[in-house]
């Protein structure tokens, strides 16, 4: 019988689909009026002319059609034909994950944290922020940088070449005053859509480039300024020889003279498990002070952002977040997850403090998404962009 009645209601449906069929069969369609643009976007404005906005504008920017881009900012192709078009921010992604020590994947990172963006919008008004990102400045998304898979330094180094690329530019707006830029001119921000956290180290270049050393503000559960790591038995290499991974890239970052010093540079909700006091000792010397994940709770939001702002000053910054910041209830795909995180909300509350704040540029890292995590991270790009926009970079 259930079989009977299922077999009858499918018959129903397909005679609705055969009226649907022929209604829409009446409909004349100027199907010769849809153009492509140099994006491959489809072009409507002829046949919805007296109707909805449906110009490239609008099919871009839709929620869950149209290109996917960054918060649903304008596409660009920063790297070829459009090289000469000025912004002021640049979103691109890094599709690396192969110096990660524990589960890969953050390779899809940026085209699921694009993903995870479709709801929100360089040109909608973030409440609590009170900013509209568009009223202040020109955002673009780039694409992804191509990154091989069977050679990390030449993966990192065209990553390198592409952010020195992107940051040699003359950002679309200037600001009253003078630049902080080391040339005197007004630069683009970047925003990496990372990519495992490797990526940082020649992002870090990149700013150090423009602005010299900056402050830099790492969101993360790990502390990742490990001293390379030498394999048992000889030969020994120089440790500068050893391949940078995800756990110790700010340790070459130090060595190479790319971070603020007199400890102006800070972490920000570390738990995770270390194999000697001795790795808190060398973070020191390496420039760092730590906000560790309890002190949310024990001194709360206030408390880590007087920390924060307290640490870096009036330094140029550079903020760093590992997604595993978060708690894994809230980002559970990501490469190292520890419990005890922070939550989504403390983590807008925290970057919304640092207002004011001379953001240079930012990176988004470790995740090998799902839509959970994918969500939290382009929440969190879209509170930088936010913060960028409340930042002028000039003295
Ligand atoms: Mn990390």
């Amino acid at each position: 019988m259930v079989f009977g009645s299922r077999l009858s209601s499918a018959a129903a449906a397909l005679t609705l689909v055969g009226q649907a069929s022929q209604a829409l069969g009446s409909i004349q369609y100027p199907v010769a009026a849809v153009t492509a643009d140099n994006y491959g976007t489809l072009n409507f404005t002829e046949i919805f002319a007296s109707g909805p906005d449906m110009s490239n504008a609008a099919w871009e920017r839709g929620s869950f059609h149209g290109l996917t881009t960054f918060a649903r900012a304008a596409p660009l192709r920063c790297f070829g034909a459009d090289a000469d078009t000025p912004y002021d921010v640049a979103v691109v992604g890094a599709p690396f994950d192969t110096a990660t020590s524990y589960r890969p994947g953050a390779r899809f990172g940026p085209n699921g944290i694009r993903q995870g963006s479709r709801r929100l919008g360089v040109e909608r008004i973030n409440v609590p922020a009170k900013i509209r990102i568009s009223d202040h400045l020109d955002v673009v998304d780039c694409g992804d940088v191509p990154m091989v898979m069977t050679d990390n330094k030449v993966a990192l180094r065209q990553l390198e070449l592409a952010n020195a690329a992107l940051l040699s530019h003359t950002s679309l707006r200037s600001y009253s005053g003078r630049s902080i830029a080391k040339d005197g001119k007004f630069h683009p921000r970047v925003l990496t859509l990372g990519g495992d956290h490797t990526i940082t180290l020649p992002l870090l270049r990149g700013v150090a480039g423009v602005y010299g050393p900056v402050s830099v503000i790492h969101f993360d559960s790990h502390l990742d300024t490990w001293k390379p790591k030498q394999t048992t038995g000889g030969p020994w290499l120089p440790d500068e020889e050893i391949p940078v991974t995800h756990g110790s890239y700010f340790w070459y970052a130090y060595k190479e003279g790319l971070l603020a010093p007199n400890n102006a540079n800070i972490h920000v909700g570390i738990r995770g498990a270390i194999n000697s006091w001795q790795d808190y000792d060398d973070d020191y010397e390496f420039g760092w002070i730590i906000s560790h994940a309890e002190d949310v709770e024990d001194v709360g939001w206030k408390g880590v952002v007087k920390k924060i702002r307290d640490t870096v000053g009036d330094n140029p910054v550079y903020i760093t977040l590992d997604i595993d910041v978060l708690d894994p209830g809230m980002a559970p795909a990501t490469g190292t997850p520890e419990i005890g995180g922070i939550t989504t909300r403390e983590i807008k509350k925290i970057l919304q403090g640092l207002a004011g704040l001379k953001i240079v540029g930012a990176d988004i890292v470790e995740v090998a998404p799902d839509e959970i995590t994918q969500i939290a991270a382009a929440n969190i790009g879209w509170e930088i962009l936010a913060l960028m926009a409340k930042t002028p970079l000039a003295e």
